[in-house]
């Protein structure tokens, strides 16, 4: 048990890696010890984009390296180090962007034929955001109906895929200097798909070899993330499914049950796990699931889709990333249901140490040796009771090996933009005002984001727990995504409770008043889109400069593994936020570009990166950066203040 414990701080993952051990079941945790992560590669100094090579340019290890070394460091054709390092991270970025902006993509396809009345199980569910967006997008309400509404809708946002010239619709949402900035600087992006196409292109043998101008493209490219395909589907799935508003549920592998049918849905995009949600409570499944001997059916979510359905209707969330091979280690699970993005092909061979099936439904991510179930969102009921059906059938197979962990936490979600607008203002003077004000009085220091993965390379949750228990400490409010949130709603930090319990006195006093977490829990990954606009709210609302990058604010990855968080991370930049990742960082085998992303990039972008694998220090180097920020603003002395208040009463509590 004790080399257990140091592969995850989660009770719940603990008991499920000892009995994978037990079962003899291969996991993730195992194959992060035989796979030793290539350090070459790991430092971005390996280039595989010719046939000449793989060329390994990696620094010298055990000693600084000379200009000579520097002069070796070249691939076949004549790149630099600097290039390569560049090219290999501007790669990742047009993968996490194609990753987000395709799931765009599909959920742009989903609402037109929602508008066009070719999806029967769906409909338009946030009337209000449809009529906003519509304004915003310069379309025509009148006397029209919703539907055609939203088909001028749909059809305007679709091409913003395809766009070739002029630049994203939504850029114009960000502060105006911002928008300034994009232009001055040649990144506003112009197309989604543009954008990612061009950075192929420029990271191909012997085009851009530049790193300034490669880091340049990266941003364009990344910005047509966050403020393209991200942001298209986080305010279309609102309109579809609804804008999340707060919702209690519960977190961990204890969510499953062992009377029940249990079905997990893993992935990212909701038009399927909306449909099981409803179809699970269909009287018609739940009697086929009681002729079966079970007393109903239990959905719960894994990964981003599990954020999607946990936000709008509570569905408890059995793990992030690094639990999923663990459900099927329970025993009890009867199906995972899987679409696109962080699906480990493990599931298949560590579901034939049970009885799981394991469920393909989309037609861009099949996996050898799983069933697939087409999901079609024209005939999305019928499809969603078939997949149903196959899991309670399994039912009757389990074999002896069931063990569901008891831990399961409660938690509140369901924080998107709108809701903390009207949390902190009410629901007719909806506005951003309080919790600025809170922050120019110093009760709250700033804003972190922190989100991102869990990586099998460090002891899971802890980096991010720790990251977040010490920013909430020290009075920066906390808004989290994806499965970075995951791991502090399992550690009881996101219920209001927490406040008095983890956060600084400042933080605690506001989130009393107000009722809500320090930590609070805004969606998936594609929903850091809703993080820019929340920051564009802070920044509109006026008394804390006139961008983003004058925000006390920062942002963090501390156990990224997946291109999109890079994409993430660079499109945070670019917008004007510091921010950390942990585990590892891409470009180390370049100092040059390496200093350039840290140091530099904050006289382009009033941004920059920064790597830190220690939690601690990596918040503390967040609290110095939301400092600085509250300096320049000249609210550095209220804060003094207030902290002086405070150690006065804890002076006077111990006489
Ligand atoms: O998009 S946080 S492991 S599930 S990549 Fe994947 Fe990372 Fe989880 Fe969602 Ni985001």
């Amino acid at each position: 048990m004790a080399e257990v414990v140091k592969k995850s701080i989660d009770q719940a993952t603990i008991e499920m890696i000892a009995k994978a051990k037990t079962d003899e079941c291969n996991i993730v945790f195992d194959r992060a010890e035989t796979t030793k992560a290539c350090p070459i590669g790991a430092e971005g100094s390996c280039c595989s984009m010719c046939a000449m090579g793989p060329c390994r340019v990696p620094l010298p290890r055990g000693k600084e390296e000379t200009p000579e070394d520097k002069k070796k460091r070249r691939g076949v054709c004549g790149a630099t180090a600097e290039t390569i390092a560049a090219r290999n991270f501007v790669r990742k970025i047009a993968a996490g962007t194609a990753a987000h902006s395709d799931h765009g993509r599909r959920v742009v396809s989903a609402f037109l034929d929602l508008a066009k009345g070719k999806t029967p199980g769906y409909q338009i569910k946030d009337e209000q955001k449809l009529l906003q967006l519509a304004l915003d997008m310069g379309i025509k309400i009148g006397d029209r109906s919703n539907e055609e509404i939203a088909i001028e809708l749909g059809e305007t946002l679709i091409r913003e895929f395809g766009k070739q010239e002029g630049e994203l619709a939504f850029l114009k949402r960000a502060p105006l200097k911002r928008q300034e900035l994009w232009r001055k600087l040649g990144v506003a992006p112009r197309g989604i798909d543009r954008e990612v196409v061009e950075a192929m292109h420029r990271t191909h043998m012997g085009v851009d070899q530049d790193y300034q101008s490669l880091l340049l493209q990266g941003s364009r490219t990344a910005l047509a993330d966050g403020w393209g395909g991200s942001m298209i589907a986080t305010d279309l799935q609102d309109i579809m499914f609804g804008t999340p508003s707060p919702v209690a549920s519960q977190i961990n592998l204890g969510v499953l049950k062992e009377d029940e049918v249990n079905v997990i849905i893993h992935g990212h995009e909701p038009q399927l796990a909306e449909m099981l949600a409803v179809m699970s409570r269909d009287p018609e499944i739940v009697a086929y699931a009681k002729s079966k001997g079970a007393k109903g059916v239990n959905l719960a979510g894994m990964c981003c889709t599990a954020n999607e359905v946990l936000m709008r209707h509570g569905i408890p969330i059995a793990g992030n990333f690094l639990q999923q091979e663990l459900s099927i280690v329970t025993g009890a699970l009867e199906a995972m249901v899987v679409d696109v993005q962080c699906i480990m092909q493990s599931l298949v061979s560590v579901a034939q140490c049970y009885h799981t099936k394991i469920i393909t439904t989309d037609p861009r991510a099949k996996m050898e040796g799983a069933m697939h179930i087409e999901f079609d969102d024209h005939h999305a009921a019928e499809g969603a009771k078939a997949i149903l059906r196959v899991a309670i059938d399994n039912f009757p197979n389990r074999k002896k090996n069931v063990y569901i962990p008891p831990q399961k936490t409660d938690l509140i979600a369901g924080f998107s933009h709108e809701t903390i607008n009207y949390l902190l203002g009410g629901l007719f003077r909806a506005s951003y005002r309080p919790l600025n004000d809170n922050i120019i009085n110093g009760r709250i220091r700033g804003v972190a984001g922190v989100v991102g993965c869990s990586n099998a390379r460090v002891t899971h949750d802890e980096v991010q727990l720790t990251m977040v228990k010490e920013l909430i400490k020290n009075d920066v409010l906390v808004l989290q995504t994806g499965c970075a949130a995951m791991a502090s709603a399992k550690a009881g930090l996101m219920v209001p409770e927490a406040a008095s319990q983890y956060a600084g006195e400042g933080l605690a006093s506001v989130c009393e008043a107000v009722g809500i977490p320090p930590v609070l829990h805004m969606g998936a990954c594609i929903d850091n889109s809703r993080i820019l606009i929340a920051a564009t709210a802070m920044v509109k609302d006026g008394g804390l400069g006139d961008d983003i990058s004058d925000l006390p604010v920062a942002g963090a990855a501390p156990e990224w593994m997946s291109e999109k968080a890079i994409a993430i991370g660079q499109y945070f930049v670019a917008s004007g936020v510091f921010t950390v990742f942990g585990v590892t960082w891409p470009t180390m085998g370049s100092k040059e570009v390496t200093n350039y992303m840290f140091k530099d990039f904050e006289k382009i972008y009033g941004g920059m990166w920064a790597f830190e694998p220690d939690p601690i220090k990596a918040a503390q180097l967040m609290i110095a950066h939301i400092d600085k920020k509250r300096k320049a603003l000249g609210i550095d002395k209220s804060r003094e203040r207030v902290l002086y208040d405070m150690t006065m009463r804890r002076q006077l509590e111990g006489a």
